[in-house]
């Protein structure tokens, strides 16, 4: 398997020390199979072993920079649009879910190689609370900012405009869970499964593109899948 481009992968500082991830050879720690079991349900090893929880969750993987899973019940929580908008506003939850759904099933693609096929994903069109805010003239970019503190993302407006561009909060039919980065994240469809920034709760419209946290650390501000940190898949 191809090894993890980004610098500090992932899941591996959450499951520090504690336990194996498989193929990637460490153990799984009580204390990770009982935070996995009440966030994403019951989960056993083909052998019954109890093993099998680790990386992937179902089939993903689970990404946080910081070595924390954050969490915020759908009652506290509040998605703030500001930045170059004529009405900046903030939603509840409940008034996010009021808003017009988009469905879509795509494949989820990391850039370090893993890929999901055929993920379903329900949200609202991020496009739909830029129009809501009012875009000023003056603006050319959007920047997303996580509660967890430290990740942010950036599109241009043109690519936040785009019909796959959602502000997600269900996955597989049910509500995204806080691994997953829930209540809310960014869904990016055409993009790198980074772009996708979990835990969201402010969406600021920006003059320039602000590189996002990989950007900072080398990966393309740009990043479609196929076509972006070194790979062509059109090349021959
Ligand atoms: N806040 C936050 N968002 C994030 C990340 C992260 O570490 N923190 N990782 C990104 C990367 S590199 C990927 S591939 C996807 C992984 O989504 P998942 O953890 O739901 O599988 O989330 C993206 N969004
Ligand atoms: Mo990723």
């Amino acid at each position: 398997m191809a090894s993890d481009a980004h610098p500090r992968p992932i899941g591996r500082r959450v499951f520090l020390g504690a336990v194996g991830i498989g193929a990637l050879g460490v153990l799984v720690g009580a204390r990770v199979q009982d935070w996995l079991e009440r966030t994403v349900g019951p989960i056993t090893a083909k052998d019954g072993s109890g093993l099998g929880a680790l990386l992937p969750i179902g089939r993903f993987r689970i990404y946080t920079v910081t070595g924390d899973l954050p969490s915020r019940s759908k009652s506290e929580y509040r998605l703030r649009v500001d930045g170059l908008v004529d009405a900046p506003f903030t939603l509840t939850y409940a008034e996010l879910r009021a808003m017009t759904p988009t469905s879509l099933t795509r494949d989820f693609q990391c850039v370090t190689g893993w890929r999901v096929h055929d993920v379903a994903w329900q949200g609202v069109r991020l496009r739909d609370l830029l129009d809501r805010a009012g875009v000023q003239s003056s603006a050319q970019a959007v920047r997303f900012v996580s509660f967890d503190g430290a990740y942010t993302e950036s599109l241009t407006l043109d690519q936040a405009r785009r019909d796959d561009v959602l502000v997600a909060y269900e996955l597989e039919g049910a509500g995204l869970s806080d691994a997953h980065g829930g209540p809310v994240r960014l869904y990016v469809a055409p993009m790198y499964g980074y772009k996708s920034c979990k835990w969201l709760e402010r969406i600021e419209v920006t003059r320039d593109v602000e590189p996002g946290y990989w950007e900072q650390r080398g990966y393309d501000i740009d990043a479609w899948v196929g076509r972006s940190n070194g790979r062509d898949d059109d090349a021959i």
